[in-house]
């Protein structure tokens, strides 16, 4: 029998029945249940080859911006500071109250429309977007990849694919900046969301959650050749890479060097109002990116501090013991091997 590909040429895997079952266990099922992308074991809902073989045709635009992140490693902060840069650097742009979904499209987000809970877990607002965006055309061949097709002008696109699933011209056709977090900030923000979220419903604890993630078990994983294959590229012209903890701690001179890389040719003062307009706690004043509510599990989603939970550095010598701190420190040392990565941790 011959073997299912994407047009990007690796392998599509079908999770057996039994592993289904297992992950069941400790999390929602998915309609049409789980692929894993060969070589590097991508795990994904079974949607996905559709959608990542859509996307090899989207036409990116030479001043679209790209975000590309693992979940979970400061996603949202990124697009809501390249979107300020480029559409509101002096506050005054009425589109700014728009919800973030709507203005910065996440291409990576279809996929996840195929949770068994979808229909308790109801976007709402994106598909009232894509009613009005779209008019007449199909929810199954994705929401968002056609929302963004609709979108006139310069884009800020949100994508959690890694590189080698984008279409291969990517960085010859568009700009994309790189945002990675050290993983144990990243897991256990990853957890709360996977617990608060109803597409997920995450049943276990953070040990066993831990555990899934380093042995590439959980959505989205595995989390290093993400991270390596923009790594590599650190240096192309059109790549941007930018840690989390270093924007956190100088978010000013981080944006500097996106004025650069942007060619934006902001003001300081322009700066320093995206800074403030980004910041924390402006953006949790605003409300979540994704506005629907019937995604969450409330209570959960209440007292964990919703989206923007806490938006640190060191969350993580909150919630590991000294048993599992060993053994995720040994994990990262391991993975990161000679490739030159340095996560700060503290
Ligand atoms: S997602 O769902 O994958 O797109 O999530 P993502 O946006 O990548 O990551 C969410 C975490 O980023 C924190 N966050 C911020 N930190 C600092 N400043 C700002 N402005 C900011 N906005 C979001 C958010 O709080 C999540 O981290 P945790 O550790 O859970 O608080």
């Amino acid at each position: 029998m011959s073997k299912e590909r994407l047009l990007t040429g690796q392998e599509v895997e079908h999770m057996s029945e039994a592993w289904l079952t297992k992950m069941a266990e400790e999390q929602s099922n998915f309609t049409h249940g789980v692929v894993r992308i060969l070589p590097d074991g991508w795990l994904y809902p079974g949607t996905t080859p559709r959608f990542l073989n859509r996307i090899q045709s989207v036409k990116y635009r030479p001043d679209d911006v790209v975000v590309m992140t693992f979940p979970k490693s400061g996603t949202t902060w990124m697009q809501e500071i390249l979107w300020t840069m480029l559409f509101n650097p002096n506050l005054d742009n009425p589109q700014a109250t728009q919800p973030l979904l709507v203005r910065s499209t996440d291409i990576s987000s279809d996929m996840m429309f195929d949770s068994v809970n979808i229909e308790d877990a109801n976007p709402e607002s994106l598909y009232a977007t894509f009613k009005k965006m779209c008019p007449g055309k199909n929810v199954e061949d994705g929401i968002a990849i056609q929302c963004l097709d609709a979108t006139p002008g310069q884009r800020v696109i949100k994508t959690h694919y890694p590189l080698d699933l984008m279409p291969p011209d990517l960085l010859d056709k568009t700009k994309v900046v790189y945002v990675a977090r050290n993983p144990k900030d990243m897991v256990v923000s990853f957890y709360h969301f996977y617990k608060v979220l109803k597409v997920f419903n995450y049943k276990g604890s953070l040990e066993m959650f831990i555990k899934s993630f380093m042995n590439n078990e959980l959505m989205y994983g595995p989390v290093w050749p993400h991270i390596k294959q923009a790594w590599q590229k650190r240096n192309h012209p059109n790549l941007h890479f930018v840690f989390y903890e270093d924007l956190k701690a100088d978010t000013q001179g981080e944006l500097q060097k996106l004025n650069q890389f942007l060619s934006t040719g902001l003001s300081e003062q322009q700066l320093k109002n995206v800074v403030q307009h980004t910041s924390f706690s402006s953006m949790k004043s605003r409300g979540d990116p994704i506005p629907d509510k019937s995604l969450y599990n409330k209570e959960l989603h209440q007292s964990s501090g919703g989206f923007f939970r806490k938006g640190v550095t060191g969350d993580w010598k909150n919630h590991f013991s000294p048993e599992l701190n060993q053994e995720m420190s040994k994990w990262i040392k391991d993975n990161i091997g000679d490739s030159g990565i340095h996560f700060k941790m503290d």
